[in-house]
Formats: C-alpha cells, structure tokens, sequence
C-alpha cells in the first residue's frame, strides 16, 4: 500500500509553502529550457522572479491543446531527447496528435501517483489486478500497470481486444480488481452473464475513468459486479491516469496536489471561482521535467474542496466531472451534457444505460434522437409495451434535459459496444 501520508495528510499551510517552492522552481526551468514559455512570459511581460509563489500563478499565461500542437512534436520539450525514455500521444479525434514526453523521474513520480490511487481504490500486495486499458500511446494501460506494480499487485496486463479472454481469466486466474473504462465494465458484466460466470468471480475493487461516468453508473456497475468502484481521472498532457482519484468515502477525487497544482476557473472570464463553484480545471505541473506545463487547460468542468476528507486525507478534492466544455451540446439553446442522459436513464428499469444521441438540424430547427438499448428482460421477438417505455423515457428525458427528444428504442446489443472511451454522440449539425 502507499499511503503518502507526507504529502497526501500535510496542513494547508505545509502544502501551499511546497507548492510555492516548486512552482518558483519550475517557472525558471521552463524560461530557461522552453522558448515557447520564454516567449508567452514576455509576451505577458512576466519575468521568473515575478513568481513568488503560488499567489502569483495568476500572473503566468495559459497552456492549450493548440500550444501543443502548434509544437508538434516535440517542441515543448525541456530536455534533450536523450534523457526522454518514453513517449505517449493522444490522437483526439481532430487534429495532430499530442505527444508528451517523460524522464525516468518521471516514470517514477507517476507511478507513484497510480500507486496512491490504487490505495485509496483498496489495491495492494494481496490483489490480482487485470489492467483493461489500452496499452500503446494511450497512457491508461502502461500508466495504470506501473502504480498496480508499485503496490505489489499481481498485474495482468489485458489490454482490450477481447472480452471473453478477459471474463475466462478473471474467473480462472480469481482477479479481485480491474482496471477499465466504466462504460468497458459495463460491456464486461453483460459479457459475464452471457457467460454465466456472474457468480465464479471475486472482483472487489474497479478502477475507472478516462471518461465522464455518472454516480448512479457507479452503483449499476457495483450492483451488478458486486464490486466498489473507484473514479480515478487523468489526462495524456498532464501526465495520464492517477492525477485524482477518490477514496472509499467517493466524496471528490483527491488531486496529488504536490505534483500538480489545480486552479478553477471561469471558462469566460478566465478567472478563479469561488471553491465550490463549477468551472474549468487547469493544472501546473509542478515537479515534471520532461513536458512540464503551467496553467494548462483541460476543458474538464469541475469544482474543487480544500475541506479535510473523512479518510484522513487533505489534499483538495474535485468533485466527479460534469464532463467537458467541449462535450457540452447546444440543443435548441439549451446546454445539455450526454451525462445527463445517462443518469436519466439508469432509473428506468426497462432500458440498458447504454445510449446514442444523434443530433441534427432540420429546417433550422435542431432535432434530438435518442436510440436506448432495452434491456434483454423485455426483448423476445419485439419489444414488449414499446409505446408505454417510450413513454416514460420520453418524460425522464425531457424532465433531465429540458427539452423534448424523439426516443427510439433499439434491441439488445444492438449499439456498438467500446473497449476505450464510449461514443455517446453523433452530431450531424454543419458548424460553417
Ligand atoms: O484518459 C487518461 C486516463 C486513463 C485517465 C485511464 C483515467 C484512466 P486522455 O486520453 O488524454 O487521458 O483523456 C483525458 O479524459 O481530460 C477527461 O475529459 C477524460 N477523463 C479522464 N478520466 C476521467 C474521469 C486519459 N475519471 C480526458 N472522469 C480528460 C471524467 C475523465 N472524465
């Protein structure tokens, strides 16, 4: 287990002073080793000894995905490439790729970081771990394996691919933990019962994330795992998975604030709101040396706590995401996040949570179908009281939304199932 209790239980005061020595550390690295940086400070006529503190953050400039971009590939490099040892890239879905790279510290501080995560989701020494992320440039499957090493768990390196490989391992090898993409888990509890293998397993811990899940999601998969699922979050630009995660008590994910510091801010304005208040998440990376960033934004909507956790842990805590600024669709002047669809539908017992949103404009009107999966309960040849579940979707949606959507109800398994992030939206609307 890894419990750092140093960093992970240390006074405000004790955390804020480390923060700040690192920060003032860091503002000189990146002015002394990335023109970029040197030249965004100048151009916000910033200088190193401006930075005093973390009081100051706000004087230093933001970071964007374009940024690194623009700097593809490996522009925004601090040190030479022989001191990088590993390289991951995001490939979005847009775009060039973002490429980050790492030191061997810091291969090490990430680990240490899943490591911490994996504690808090009751991973260690006794534990067989499969690790179902992808392995590859996404960082989950390699960033997921090293911190279960750390731990001393037995590491089963799945990857994704294939699902039935996967159920018969878990039941054959006794796994007791998984690390996964929710909307995977879920894929993999129906594969389970297929199987009939629901009750052969021993799975006590899930390890989820690298995309927006719903607290109700965490109770299907818990329900029908007979698991306790944890939330840990990351992104490729900061590091990977393991920069939050959250403990048995699932109030707020715990940041490794003493590797990366977090601010929230007004996506608008760009200031910093209130704690307790939702806004964009930016981080500085306070130690790391191969791709260090400052004031990146993640797009990732949140808000944050400083408040001491039950578990004994004072690190800030960031409340379970909402999804992203850039996730969010604009229906007929309406915001609606797809999470919402989600929750709406984990409480109708007819329908599977898996959906697609299909979004489009006819006649300058936007329109909103929404295919839901029923559940196999109530599939035999047809759906059984079609009209009647149509119904009563149509209402939950319109009261979780606010808007009114066309629901078409789809047969079992009939929507494409995925082993990473799921695809929950189509939007056939032209932007020009
Ligand atoms: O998804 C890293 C990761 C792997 C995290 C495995 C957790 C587990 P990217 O592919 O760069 O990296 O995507 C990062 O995914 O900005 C969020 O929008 C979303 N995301 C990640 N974790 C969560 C989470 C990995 N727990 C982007 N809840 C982030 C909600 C998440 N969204």
């Amino acid at each position: 287990m890894i419990w750092n209790k140093e960093m992970e239980c240390a006074s405000r005061e004790e955390m804020r002073k480390l923060q700040s020595k690192r920060l003032v550390e860091l503002v000189r690295y990146v002015y002394e080793r990335v023109p970029f940086y040197r030249q965004k400070m100048e151009n916000a006529g910033v200088r190193p000894e401006d930075i005093k503190g973390v009081d100051d953050i706000a004087k230093l400039p933001f970071t964007t995905k374009d940024d690194l971009r623009d700097n593809y590939p490996f522009g925004l490099f601090a040190v030479p490439q022989r001191d990088i040892v590993r390289i991951h890239a995001s490939s979005g879905t847009t775009g060039k790729a973002t490429v980050v790279g790492y030191t061997q510290n810091d291969l090490d501080v990430w680990a240490e970081c899943v490591a911490r995560c994996m504690t808090m989701a009751n991973v260690g020494k006794d534990d067989i771990i499969q690790i179902a992320y992808g392995y590859g440039l996404f960082t989950g499957g390699l960033g997921a394996h090293s911190g279960a090493e750390k731990v001393g768990a037995t590491v089963v390196p799945m990857s994704t691919g294939n699902s039935k490989k996967l159920t018969t391992m878990m039941v054959d090898f006794g796994a007791t933990a998984i690390a996964c993409t929710p909307s995977y888990l879920l894929h993999i509890s129906e594969v389970l019962r297929e199987e009939k293998l629901l009750d052969k397993i021993k799975l006590k811990s899930a390890v989820c994330g690298a995309e927006p899940w719903t607290e109700k999601m965490r109770g299907e998969i818990e329900n029908r795992l007979g698991v306790k699922a944890y939330d840990i979050y990351g992104l490729s630009e900061v590091m990977g998975p393991g920069v939050a995660c959250d403990c048995e008590f699932h109030a707020g994910l715990h940041v490794c604030e003493d590797h990366f510091y977090p601010e929230i801010i007004d996506a608008k304005t760009l200031t910093p709101v209130a704690d307790g208040e939702t806004g964009e998440l930016v981080f500085t990376t306070l130690t790391k040396e191969g791709i260090p960033l400052i004031r990146y934004r993640t797009k990732d909507l949140t808000s944050i706590t400083r408040e001491k956790c039950e578990c004994g842990r004072t690190s800030a805590r960031i409340s379970r995401f909402k999804g992203r600024s850039d996730d969010m669709l604009i229906i007929r002047g309406v915001n609606v996040f797809p999470s919402q669809v989600e929750s709406a539908l984990v409480d109708v017992e007819e329908v599977t949570p898996h959906y697609l949103m299909i979004v489009d404009r006819v006649n300058n009107l936007d329109t909103l179908e929404i295919q839901v999966e029923i559940d196999e309960k109530y599939y035999t040849d047809e759906i059984r009281g079609i009209e009647k579940i149509t119904k009563k979707i149509a209402h939950v949606i319109q009261q979780a939304l606010g808007i009114s959507a066309k629901i078409t109800l789809v047969s079992p398994f009939a929507l494409k199932r995925s082993e990473g992030k799921a695809v929950h939206v189509i939007d056939n609307r032209k932007y020009d």
